[in-house]
């Protein structure tokens, strides 16, 4: 069983962390149901979707991606790099708990969930201004031992590594070459997103299907030539809060504790 903790939008997110976008209005109200279709259609692919309710004095906490990283063997519960979203993990690593073991990053390690993309046991974490080497290391000593290598890959113009880059098949990712080296992730096969849609790279691949954006019509013929398969989803408001749609679940299988073969996700 795959599940999908999902969290609904603060009634504060007008007030989101941003970084590389102006501030402009964000419609609560259209939010609340775009997001709603989201889940829909996470429940649709198959997932269980555990939605925890909003959480009004955190803005960006629908994205709960950025609070932990799961893997089959065990949760890593992140400290986000930016002070305002730390209070977010507290729920999260509560909603974790019946499932996976937990480790905790410490201070001086700081990382986004957002930064880290894993590919079998390959776990690719971006250099950038949420997340550090401490993080890294911390990430390291824990997932050694299961036998996964971690690396950490310079980003730059964009917020995340999964802004940069994502999974679209088993060994196949979607990728904007502007912000991460392309050289990083040259055992993969990679597709490339249309230059006029930098934000395009960033889809969720759940079994065989990959959740993503409706706003990416050039990166989309681009996916479907390459017979992927997608399904669609309407994220404009989110995406003005700088949020994209692997950012607003944690996608985990509930019977890992006994199989631990699975890739992980
Ligand atoms: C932030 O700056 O933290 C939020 N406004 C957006 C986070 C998006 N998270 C993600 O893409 N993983």
């Amino acid at each position: 069983m795959q599940i999908a903790i999902t969290r609904k939008v603060s009634p504060s997110i007008a007030n989101c962390e941003l970084t590389h976008l102006a501030r402009v209005p964000i419609d609560l109200a259209l939010a609340e149901k775009q997001h709603a279709a989201y889940e829909q259609c996470l429940a649709t692919l198959g997932c269980e979707v555990h939605s925890l309710p909003a959480e009004p004095g955190l803005p960006d906490s629908v994205f709960v991606e950025d609070t932990a990283v799961i893997f089959d063997e065990l949760a890593i519960i992140a400290r986000p790099g930016a002070e305002s979203r730390r209070a977010e993990t507290a729920s999260i690593g509560a909603a974790l708990r019946p499932y996976r073991d937990l480790r905790f990053i410490e201070a001086p390690g700081t990382v986004d969930g957002g930064d880290v993309l894993v590919v079998g046991r390959s776990v690719f974490v971006g250099l950038s201004a949420r997340t550090n080497r401490a993080a890294v290391d911390q990430m390291q000593s824990w997932l050694a031992p299961f036998g996964y290598t971690v690396t950490g890959v310079p980003v730059s113009g964009c917020l995340h590594l999964k802004s940069a880059i994502t999974r679209v098949g088993p060994q196949t990712v979607l990728l904007n070459p502007d912000w991460v080296p392309t050289e990083s992730f040259n055992r993969l096969e990679i597709i490339v997103v249309d230059a006029s849609e930098p934000y395009a790279a960033n889809g969720l691949l759940i079994g065989s299907t990959v959740l993503y954006p409706m706003a990416y019509s050039r990166t989309r013929s681009r996916l479907e030539a390459q017979r992927v398969r997608l399904a669609f989803v309407d994220v404009s408001e989110l995406a003005k809060a700088e949020g994209a749609v692997t950012c607003c679940s944690l996608i985990l299988f509930s019977e890992s504790r006994q199989s631990s073969s699975r890739a992980a996700i």
